[in-house]
């Protein structure tokens, strides 16, 4: 990675660089630097970029190009784009729906006592019940199999739809979506179904691999729902928490445990291990001052959003981690957990340990978690992680920038409590009454993952414009650690980047809150599972507006998405009528109809679309623009106007440059490169 590219990321992350090349060691940075140079200014395959490589059988590989505009069995340019990305979202849905079988599975062996959790929400669980419409079991236990069961057969059964989608979408969604033929059935048909319309010589017609795209899209945010609700119920609903991110976080003085991965279910036991006397002593005894669990990616947030747990990073930093010599153990989980840290920790004394059956490494070593036995695992991952602290080398290195001070813990139960203290009969009042004045112009969720190819966080980019615009900023995933390390996540932040009534809104809810300051004006919900809380949030105001979804001044924006779960998501919330913005196109651009079908027709099928603009400074005019057409079916745009945007327009004047037919012409520069 070259020296002007290190520098243009934040201090701390481009002071790990430059001690990684230091000891030799080669990152994610370089390794996406090899796909940036040379001949091509991108060297990545156009065709696989684009989505025209076919490679479902031995006639092929085949891949469109002018020459042969078909495969060799003749499969078009559009079915092959939509067959590919059919398959990249049924691999994100597989993804979140395998976590909440995993929390669904626990829950039920912790209400039969096969496990060691405890039921800690109650009312949540009956709240849920009654959603789910189990309301008539007899106590925790039994209410708890049966939500338990129930969300277990979303998954893996064959009901007419998953109950969680059916119960949990509001009545217009739901019958849009059974009308066109997109409510799923269960998590296990649908994938088993995409499997089988993907295979070579069966479903051609791209039209149906993107509606059942979107069927899977409402499956995952189904799935979603399943693993923050039930997590919920067994760990407890998030509170708000001050915290830090950074490097820094990680301590010298004391056994450092990195939590990684998605599923917090061994997290929470190695959180609560973490203070037990005697592993406490035996630390002590060798020399450490105590156990410090830090967090990485979306278990980290989850510890964060539960327990304040700092977090050391995001997808892009894992290597760095390990390279500041200070981690005795990475204790992974699953997803996005980069192959190349057991390459990095060979540097170091750090032990890679993975535990779950779905994400073995090469050679690290494995400790099995099984719930059943979950307070043996964490014990086990903590002693090996303590009698590691003597074999710390002597290469220790942390930046100089200390880290960053965070808030996060969102939750709906969180935020109407705050409502409630406003206004006790009607707690939604506050909020809806903020958002038909203007004083919240609207709502952004900025969600999904950091690349190593951006120079700059587009999402604090995003967000500080939208913040000047009065714009509430909700954030997920690696997106709101993003916004952590820009700091936006502090009561300070409001002060400095929001606009006067979203100033004004968020004093006033600080109070509410008891913090005595504003709250933050990037609201830090959790890991990316936890964007269904934003969905039922969103679902919960249109109803209190009396509004449809798609109606709603709101939009989401994954403006470095990277995962195909957040594929999965951001086609599930576009199904649910929220319009998302991509920040890279999805692999589709050598498809005009997929293009036309996700960005043009999806919104005469369930009113939103997706968006697709890699500028920051244009994402925030596209989703002002698209707030401001909500409003006006409100009757509302004109409210608090701003016309302090970039270049001093006012937002009737802002031009947006890139019109659809840039978007579906694959002839379009901007989107295709080549050689
Ligand atoms: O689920 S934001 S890189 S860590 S996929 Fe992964 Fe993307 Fe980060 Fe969390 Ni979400």
């Amino acid at each position: 990675m070259k020296n002007e590219e290190i520098k243009s990321l934040d201090n701390a992350t481009s002071e790990m660089i430059r001690h990684a090349h230091m000891l030799g060691i080669e990152t994610i940075f370089d390794r996406n630097g090899n796909y940036s140079t040379g001949e091509c200014k991108k060297a990545k395959c156009n065709f696989g970029s684009r989505g025209i490589c076919c490679k479902q059988c031995m006639l092929g590989p085949c891949r469109i190009s002018g020459r042969s505009l078909k495969g060799t069995c003749g499969a078009s340019a559009d079915t092959i784009a939509a067959r590919n990305l059919l398959m990249m979202i049924g691999r994100g849905t597989a993804a979140h729906s395998s976590h909440a079988l995993h929390v669904a599975s626990t829950l039920l062996k912790t209400a039969r006592k096969k496990t060691s959790y405890k039921i800690k929400e109650q009312i949540k669980l009956e709240s849920i019940s009654r959603n789910i419409n189990i309301g008539k079991e007899e106590g925790t236990d039994a209410l708890a199999s049966a939500a338990a069961e129930l969300a277990i057969s979303d998954i893996l059964g064959d009901e007419k739809y998953m109950r969680f989608a059916e119960s949990y979408y509001p009545a217009d969604v739901f019958g849009n979506l059974s009308n066109l033929g997109v409510m799923p059935s269960s998590v296990g048909r649908e994938l088993l179904d995409s499997g089988h319309e993907t295979s070579m010589g069966t479903m051609a017609d791209p039209t149906e691999f993107i509606l059942h795209a979107a069927r899977l899209g409402v499956a995952d945010i189904a799935s979603l729902i399943i693993s923050a609700e039930l997590q919920d119920v067994l760990f407890g609903i998030p509170k708000l928490f001050s915290s830090k991110i950074g490097f820094n976080v990680l301590e010298k003085d004391k056994v450092n445990v990195v939590i990684h991965g998605h599923v917090p279910l061994l997290s929470e036991k190695i959180i609560e291990f973490s203070e037990d006397v005697q592993l406490l002593e035996k630390a002590r005894s060798l020399g450490a001052n105590g156990i410090n669990v830090v967090g990485c990616c979306c278990t980290g947030n989850d510890a964060l959003m539960r327990h304040g747990i700092p977090v050391a990073g995001s997808n892009i930093h894992q290597e760095l981690i390990i390279a500041t010599g200070l981690a005795e153990a990475i204790v992974v989980d699953v997803q996005c957990i980069y192959p190349n840290i057991e390459n990095v920790a060979k540097h170091f004394h750090t032990r890679i340990i993975s535990t779950m059956k779905e994400a073995r490494l090469q050679s690290a070593e494995h400790i099995p978690f099984d719930e059943e036995n979950a307070d043996e695992s964490a014990k086990r991952i903590l002693n090996a992680a303590i009698e590691n602290f003597p074999k710390r080398l002597n290469n220790a290195f942390l930046p100089e920038e200390k880290p960053h001070d965070l808030m996060g813990g969102f939750s709906v139960e969180n935020i109407l409590d705050t409502l409630t203290k406003i206004d006790p009969e009607d707690p939604f009042k506050p909020l809806v009454d903020s958002i038909r004045s203007g004083a919240i112009y609207g709502i952004v969720l900025l969600a999904g993952c950091i690349s190593p190819g951006m120079t700059e966080s587009s999402q604090v980019t995003i967000a500080k414009e939208l913040l000047k615009q009065n714009v509430l900023i909700f954030s997920t995933g690696c997106s709101a650690q993003s916004c952590a390390r820009g700091g936006l996540l502090t009561p300070e932040a409001t002060m400095e980047y929001a606009g006067d009534k979203l100033k004004g809104v968020l004093q006033a809810l600080g109070e509410a809150s008891g913090l005595k300051k504003p709250l933050p004006p990037v609201w830090h919900f959790g890991s990316c599972v936890d964007n269904s809380r934003v969905i039922i949030l969103a679902i919960a105001l249109a109803q209190n507006m009396g509004l449809q979804l798609k109606d709603l001044p709101i939009a989401a924006s994954a403006a470095d998405w990277v995962a195909e779960k957040a594929a999965a998501i951001g086609t599930g919330a576009v199904a649910l009528g929220i319009t998302v913005h991509l920040g890279r196109a999805p692999p589709i651009m050598g498809s005009p109809e997929v293009v036309s079908l996700l960005t043009q027709k999806s919104g005469e099928l369930f009113g939103a679309k997706f968006i697709v603009e890699e500028d920051p400074i244009k994402t925030s005019q596209l989703l002002l623009l698209h707030i401001r057409k909500a409003r006006e079916k409100l009757g509302t745009a004109s409210n608090n106007f701003i016309s302090d945007n970039p270049k001093g327009q006012n937002n009737e004047d802002i031009s947006i440059s890139l019109e659809p037919n840039e978007l579906i012409n694959p002839q379009n520069p901007m989107l295709l490169r080549t050689c």
